[in-house]
C-alpha cells in the first residue's frame, strides 16, 4: 500500500503562477550543494560587487555573471557585456550543471528548447531588495527566464504588464525554481527586502540564478 508512493519525491511540486509562468517548488533541492560550489568557482574569478544604476543609485544586491553574456549597469545604461567590467576578462563559463538544470526546468513548464547563454548571479544580503522591474533588455521575448532561489526566503513580488497592476506576494525559499514565459515575460516584478535568517547552506543570505537568452 505504502510501496504506491516509493520513489516519489514528495519535496517537489509544481504551481502554475499564471499561464506562462511555472513556480517549481524543491525542483533544484537535489542539486543545493553543488550550485553552491559552482557559484563560489565562478565569484572566485568574478567577484560579487554592487553596480550602479543609470541614475545614479548603487543596488542593494551584489552580482556576478557567467556564461557568453553578462547583464551589466552602470552611468552609461542597462545592457549584456561578453566581458566583465571589474577586469575586461570574459565572465567564467556556465557550469554544465547549470545549463542542466535551467533547461530541465523550462522544459518541465513547457518550454523544450531552452539554452541560455547569460546567467546573473543574484545575492541579497539581509535588507537587499529589487524594485519593482520588467526585464526587457534582452533580444528575444519568446524565450522564457529561469530563476532559481537559494538561501534565505524571500517575498517577491509578482505584478502585471502595467507597473501600476497590483502585484501578487510569493515566498520564494531554498530550491525553488521558476520559469516566466509566453504572455507572462514582460510581467513587473520585484523582491522584498530579505530579512534576516542563517541557512545551513548558504549563511545569512539569498542567491538568485537568473537564466536568460539575452540574444
Ligand atoms: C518575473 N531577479 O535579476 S527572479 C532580476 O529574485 C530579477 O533576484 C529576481 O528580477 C531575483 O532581474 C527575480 C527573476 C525574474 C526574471 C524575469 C521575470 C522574474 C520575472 C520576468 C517576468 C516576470
Ligand atoms: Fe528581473
Amino acid at each position: 500500500m505504502g510501496d504506491l508512493l516509493a520513489g516519489i519525491d514528495r519535496r517537489t511540486w509544481t504551481e502554475r503562477l499564471g499561464p506562462g509562468t511555472a513556480l517549481l517548488r524543491g525542483f533544484a533541492l537535489a542539486d543545493d550543494a553543488a550550485i553552491c560550489a559552482a557559484i563560489d568557482q565562478v565569484v572566485a574569478a568574478a567577484p560579487f560587487r554592487r553596480m550602479t544604476t543609470p541614475g545614479g543609485f548603487v543596488m542593494s544586491v551584489a552580482m556576478s555573471n557567467c556564461g557568453p553574456l553578462g547583464w551589466v549597469t552602470d552611468a552609461s545604461g542597462y545592457r549584456y557585456s561578453a566581458t566583465d567590467p571589474a577586469n575586461g576578462q570574459p565572465w567564467p563559463p556556465l557550469p554544465a550543471l547549470f545549463l542542466e538544470l535551467a533547461g530541465d526546468a523550462a522544459a518541465a513548464a513547457g518550454f523544450p528548447d531552452f539554452v541560455p547563454d547569460a546567467c546573473l548571479i543574484n545575492r541579497y544580503a539581509v535588507g537587499a531588495r529589487m524594485s519593482l522591474h520588467q526585464d526587457h533588455d534582452e533580444r528575444d521575448f519568446t524565450q522564457p527566464i529561469v530563476s532559481v532561489s537559494l538561501g534565505l526566503p524571500a517575498t517577491f513580488l509578482f505584478g502585471g504588464l502595467k507597473r501600476a497592476d497590483p502585484a501578487q506576494r510569493i515566498a520564494l525559499t531554498h530550491g525553488d525554481a521558476v520559469v516566466w514565459g509566453g504572455p507572462d515575460r514582460l510581467r513587473y516584478h520585484g523582491v522584498l527586502a530579505v530579512k534576516a535568517g542563517e541557512h545551513p547552506l548558504v549563511g545569512n543570505c539569498r542567491l538568485n540564478l537568473t537564466f536568460r537568452k539575452a540574444r
